[in-house]
Parts: C-alpha cells; sequence; structure tokens
C-alpha cells in the first residue's frame, strides 16, 4: 500500500487517505470548487483545470478505484463520487489533444489581442484574475508555441521561465535552451535538421550547424532578438481589437427605423457597412425564443467542421444543427420575422428548401472561427458538371442554389472579444443579444461577394452563442431579382423592401 501510493495520511477520524486525495482537496481550495471545474470562462482557468485533471486525476481515480479497503472510506468515496458527477457533466474526460486545445487558446488569445505575457503567467485576463499558472503549466503551453511553430511565443515563454526562477542551475539550463532554441529558428533554413538526409550528405552544413548550436549555449539572447520574431496585426486582428474604420467613415454609419412586410412593425436596423450592406438588426428575438432555441442546440453540440467537413483549428466552437420538427413555434415565428424584415423566402421545405436548418454555435474562451466566406466555393464550377460527377451534395446545391444571404443571430452577449469582423470592408459587428447580423454573399449577377469574407474573432472572456438561418437562391427569384448587368453589385443600395 504505501509504496504504490506514496505517503499515506491519517486524517481526524482515522481514516488512512492517499497523499494525492489530499494535495487534490488542498488545491481545491486554491483552484476554487470543484464544481467551478465547469466554469470555464476564463481562459488561463480552463486550461490549468484540464491540464490538472489529465496529468493527475487520470492515474489516481484508477489506482484508488483498484483498492477497495482505500475506495470505501468516507473522504475517498466522497472524491470518487466528485469525479462520476464532472464527469457526467462533462460528458468527457479530457484528453491530450484537449489541454493542447486549451493551451492553442491561450496562445490564440495572446496573438490576436496583442496580450502581455506576464499578466497571462499571473493570470490577469482582460482585467480578470485566476490564479497564476504553475511553471509545468507553462512547460506545456511553451511546448504547444514550439510545435505550432509560434516563435515569438514560444520565445518569450521561455525567456519568461528564465526570468521567473532563482534557482541558479535552473537557469542556466532554461538559458541555454533560449539560446540553442533562438539558434535553430535563426539558422532554420540551413538547418539539417529539418531535412535529416542531408545529415549524411552535406557534411559542411551539418558541421556549420552544429557550430551554430556551440555557439548558442554560449552567447545569450536579448529581448530585442525575440522581438525580431514579432509579426504585426493583420486586419482581421485590428478589427477584434476594436473599430478600424476611419472617424469620419464610422460617423456616416447611421441607424434606421426600417419598413417591414408588417405595416405596424419598424426593424431597427444598425448599419455597419454600406457596401456591400451588413446590418445589424436589434431586437429581434425573445427571451425565451433564445432559450428554445439554445436548448434544442446543446442536445446537438458536437466538434464545428469547417467546409471540407473537417475539424481543424481554423474554427474551434460546437455547433448543433435544429430543425423545425424540434422547435416548430419557435422556428414559424423566427423564420416569419427574418422574411418579414429582409423580403426573402425563408419556408424550411424538405426538397429545394430555400433556407438550412437552425445552425446553433457555441464558442467557449479561445473559440473562433477564422476567416472564410459563406457559400461553397466548389460550387462556382457546380454548373459545369455533369450530375454523374457532382455527387449528392452537389445536387442538393443544385436544387437550392447558393447561399444568398447570411441571417445570423446573437444568442448571448460576451464578457470579452467575440465580434463578427469582414477584414475587407475594414467592418466589426459587436455581439448584442437579441439582435441579428444580415447580409448578401452574392452579387445580384450570382457572383460570389468576396468582400463578404468575415470570421468570429475569439472569445475572451465568458461564451458567445449563434444561430445561423442560411438562406439560398431558390424560390428568391421575385424577391431578390437579378441585376440588369453582371457588374452590377448591390440592387436595393439603401433598401430591403421594395415599395408597396
Ligand atoms: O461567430 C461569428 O461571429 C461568425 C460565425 C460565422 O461566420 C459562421 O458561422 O459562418
Amino acid at each position: 500500500m504505501e509504496a504504490k501510493y506514496g505517503l499515506l495520511k491519517s486524517d481526524t477520524k482515522g481514516e488512512i487517505v492517499p497523499d494525492t486525495v489530499i494535495r487534490f482537496y488542498n488545491e481545491r481550495k486554491t483552484d476554487g470548487h470543484l464544481d467551478k471545474c465547469l466554469d470555464m470562462a476564463h481562459p488561463v482557468r480552463a486550461f490549468y483545470i484540464q491540464h490538472r485533471v489529465y496529468n493527475e486525476w487520470g492515474a489516481m481515480i484508477e489506482d484508488l478505484k483498484a483498492n477497495k479497503t482505500i475506495a470505501l472510506q468516507p473522504t475517498v468515496a466522497g472524491f470518487l463520487h466528485k469525479y462520476k458527477s464532472v464527469m457526467t457533466s462533462l460528458g468527457f474526460w479530457p484528453a491530450l489533444g484537449d489541454v493542447a486545445g486549451a493551451a492553442d487558446n491561450i496562445l490564440r488569445l495572446w496573438n490576436v489581442y496583442d496580450l502581455n505575457v506576464k499578466d497571462i503567467i499571473d493570470g490577469e485576463i482582460a482585467s480578470t484574475m485566476s490564479r497564476p499558472l504553475k511553471k509545468n503549466e507553462i512547460e506545456f503551453i511553451t511546448g504547444t508555441a514550439k510545435n505550432l511553430e509560434m516563435v515569438y511565443y514560444h520565445l518569450s515563454l521561455l525567456s519568461e521561465l528564465y526570468n521567473r526562477t532563482q534557482d541558479e542551475a535552473e537557469k542556466e539550463n532554461y538559458r541555454k535552451r533560449l539560446n540553442k532554441e533562438y539558434y535553430l529558428i535563426k539558422t532554420r533554413t540551413s538547418s539539417t535538421l529539418l531535412a535529416p538526409t542531408l545529415a549524411y550528405t552535406d557534411f559542411q552544413r551539418f558541421q556549420a550547424h552544429n557550430l551554430v548550436i556551440k555557439e548558442a549555449t554560449r552567447s545569450s539572447i536579448s529581448q530585442d532578438d525575440i522581438n525580431s520574431f514579432f509579426a504585426p496585426p493583420n486586419t482581421f486582428m485590428k478589427l477584434c481589437r476594436g473599430p478600424a474604420k476611419s472617424k469620419i467613415v464610422e460617423s456616416k454609419l447611421r441607424c434606421y427605423l426600417r419598413k417591414t412586410a408588417i405595416p405596424i412593425y419598424m426593424a431597427k436596423e444598425e448599419v455597419v457597412n454600406y457596401t456591400p450592406r451588413i446590418s445589424l438588426f436589434h431586437d429581434v428575438i425573445s427571451n425565451d425564443d433564445i432559450r428554445q432555441l439554445k436548448k434544442a442546440g446543446t442536445k446537438k453540440l458536437t466538434h464545428s467542421r469547417t467546409g471540407g467537413g473537417y475539424v481543424t483549428r481554423l474554427r474551434v466552437s460546437q455547433t448543433g444543427w435544429v430543425y423545425d420538427q424540434a422547435i416548430p413555434q419557435v422556428s414559424r415565428r423566427l423564420a416569419r420575422r427574418i422574411a418579414n424584415i429582409v423580403n426573402l423566402d425563408t419556408t424550411f421545405r424538405s426538397k429545394a428548401s430555400p433556407v438550412e436548418p437552425w445552425q446553433v454555435l457555441s464558442y467557449t474562451t479561445g473559440g473562433y472561427y477564422g476567416e472564410h466566406i459563406d457559400p461553397d466555393i466548389g460550387d462556382e464550377f457546380l454548373w459545369n458538371m455533369t450530375e454523374a460527377v457532382q455527387g449528392p451534395r452537389a445536387l442538393w446545391r443544385k436544387h437550392t442554389g447558393q447561399r444568398i444571404a447570411t441571417w445570423m443571430f446573437y444568442l448571448s452577449d460576451v464578457e470579452a472579444g467575440g465580434a463578427t469582423v469582414f477584414p475587407k470592408l475594414e467592418a466589426r459587428v459587436p455581439v448584442v443579444k437579441g439582435a441579428a447580423a444580415f447580409w448578401y454573399n452574392l452579387t445580384p449577377s450570382g457572383k460570389i461577394d468576396r468582400r463578404t469574407q468575415h470570421a468570429g474573432c475569439p472569445v475572451i472572456l465568458g461564451s458567445k452563442w449563434v444561430c445561423n438561418k442560411w438562406i439560398h437562391e431558390v424560390s428568391q427569384e421575385f424577391k431578390r431579382p437579378c441585376g440588369k448587368t453582371v457588374a452590377s453589385e448591390d440592387f436595393y443600395e439603401d433598401e430591403y423592401m421594395p415599395p408597396y
């Protein structure tokens, strides 16, 4: 027993409690209550909880369960019970990929929002604290940055590890690692390590490389050396951080009370870009309908996929498709409201439907959707293909046409981050619960309007929920007629509704 669990301790009730369980309970006090495990709103907390659960709990639980005498004692039994309830609530047990994903989330937030490495390590994100990261946790994020070839972030973390330790031997170790990594990266193009076959044929380069590595252990790199790997922010990042349009252009954006198909109902439209028009319609879904959409969506949530059907780092969220039958009244009400505002056919049909089912999306901290357009790019060539090569997906597209427009409800507010941005237009839509963004993806000639390329910025704190309703070309022929020329861009320059 002793050998298996290490130190065994007795508590006041005379129980024998393995030190791992005592440590778990002690850490709980500093990490917050176990129930907080499910509160993944803070990126640093979300990371260290998954890191700890992955690294420590799995092995400990197996050990405890294997020994019935210990497992039946109240403290240990209580612990095992807690473990079971966390498992049930989470629905999964974090794997290495989940921990790496949580580390990747922190790196993404740092990169996109230009956070401060010291604040991250101290557990402070957007002025909200969690506990500081421990050395092994910082090491894990450092390793993730290295794997992702995020050079600046990798070296900055190593440098921080170096600065924070007081232990001379450890300091020396970090210094060597830091210098070696720096020189390895600097000499990467000629590195024999990246082209192993060269190591045996190109001795001159191999020796030169080795000399560099030897040199690296002697010299010291500065902050300026690390900064030489820093890449300036692109438009997507700038927009995630805040508005990017000039003050003059911004001051020309207006809010309107728009006529709808119902004479007594005026829609509240905030225009965030005029050409092409991108609007945010306020107060278009009630809290009760939001609750029902989220409830139905939650039952269906799985990893979001991108166009080709892949789970990738381009899209970090959960998706749940909700068919009208699941929430018939809500669906009818919302579909009618959208139709009344934008004058498009939004009736879901089993064949050649002008709309897709509701797509509910949930983002937690670090979650985002990289730049993309909503129409299927492959479809631009679809019409030239024979049915045999098109396949069922293409056939479906053929019957429904492209996604002519996107209507996206915001089902939550978000504590920080998460805006929807259009880098080619420098346009930005804030996350406002109860509102919906709307834009056309096609020009009147049916061409994909690539100016509508957009992205969901990473959520910094809290969670973000949205719901897409994609509207297709089919059955919109009289609602949104083609432009008179192929070149015509926006048919209704400033009005969605035709004059009644
Ligand atoms: O979450 C967002 O803000 C954007 C979502 C999006 O672009 C999409 O689901 O296609």
